[in-house]
C-alpha cells in the first residue's frame, strides 16, 4: 500500500491534517501545494481537488478534501484514543467540527486578515472588531461546554478537540479577548501544548 499523501503546506489549514497525522503516528508524504505558487491550479492537482484548495489527501485510491472531514476519516480508519469510541461520541465529534466550521472559522478569518494578514493599509479595524463581537455567542457556548470537563467529549483529547482547537488557534492568533472565557483558555492551552501540534507548526 502506498504512503498516505497530504497535499498542502503546514502554514494553512493543512496544519490540521498534519497535526492529526502526527498524533496518530502516521507515515505520510507532504506534497507541497499552495495557491501562492500556483500549484493548487495545475491540471494534476485539480484532478485531486477541483476546488483548487488545500488540504487534500490521497490514501490508496481514495481522495478526500475538506480538512475536518479528512481528519474524521483518518481517525475513524486508524482508531486509538483520539477516535470516537461509539456512535454517540462519533455524532458529538461531528457536531463540534461542523459547529466550529459554521460558527467560528470564517469570523476568525475576518479578524485574522484585518489584524494581521492583510497589508497594513488594507486592514479594517472595524471589520475585525465587529467580527470579534460576532464571536461572543459561540465563545460563550464553547466556554459553557467546557465547564465540567477537560475536553469536548469528556476526559480525553479527541479529534473533536483537535478540529475545534485548530480553528480556535486562529481566534487566539487574532488577539481575541478570551479573558471572560477561562475554560476555553485552559482547554486551548492543553490542546496547543501537545507535542504533535508544536511539531506540526514547525516547532
Ligand atoms: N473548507 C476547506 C477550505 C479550504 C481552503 O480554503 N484552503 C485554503 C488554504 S487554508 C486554500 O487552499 N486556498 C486557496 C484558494 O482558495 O485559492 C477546508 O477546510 O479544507
Amino acid at each position: 500500500m502506498s504512503k498516505l499523501k497530504i497535499y498542502g503546506v503546514a502554514t494553512n489549514r493543512t496544519m490540521r491534517t498534519i497535526w492529526l497525522a502526527k498524533e496518530l503516528g502516521l507515515d505520510y508524504e507532504l506534497i507541497e501545494t499552495s495557491s501562492r505558487d500556483g500549484s493548487t491550479k495545475t491540471p494534476e492537482y485539480l484532478a485531486v481537488n477541483p476546488n483548487a484548495s488545500v488540504p487534500a489527501i490521497q490514501d490508496g485510491d481514495l481522495i478526500i478534501w475538506e480538512s475536518l472531514a479528512i481528519n474524521h476519516y483518518l481517525v475513524n480508519k486508524h482508531g486509538g484514543a483520539l477516535a470516537p469510541k461509539d456512535d454517540a461520541e462519533g455524532g458529538l465529534a461531528l457536531q463540534w467540527s461542523f459547529w466550529a466550521a459554521g460558527n467560528v472559522e470564517m469570523t476568525a478569518l475576518d479578524i485574522l486578515f484585518n489584524r494581521m494578514l492583510l497589508p497594513e493599509d488594507e486592514r479594517d479595524a472595524a471589520v475585525a472588531d465587529g467580527a470579534e463581537e460576532k464571536l461572543a455567542k459561540p465563545l460563550a457556548v464553547l466556554n459553557g461546554a467546557l465547564a465540567d470537563r477537560d475536553y469536548l467529549l469528556g476526559d480525553r483529547f479527541t479529534v473533536a478537540d483537535l478540529n475545534v482547537a485548530a480553528i480556535m488557534s486562529w481566534v487566539k492568533m487574532g488577539r481575541v479577548d478570551l479573558s471572560a472565557h477561562d475554560n476555553i483558555t485552559a482547554w486551548l492551552g492543553r490542546c496547543l501544548s501537545r507535542p504533535a501540534f508544536v511539531e506540526a507548526r514547525g516547532g
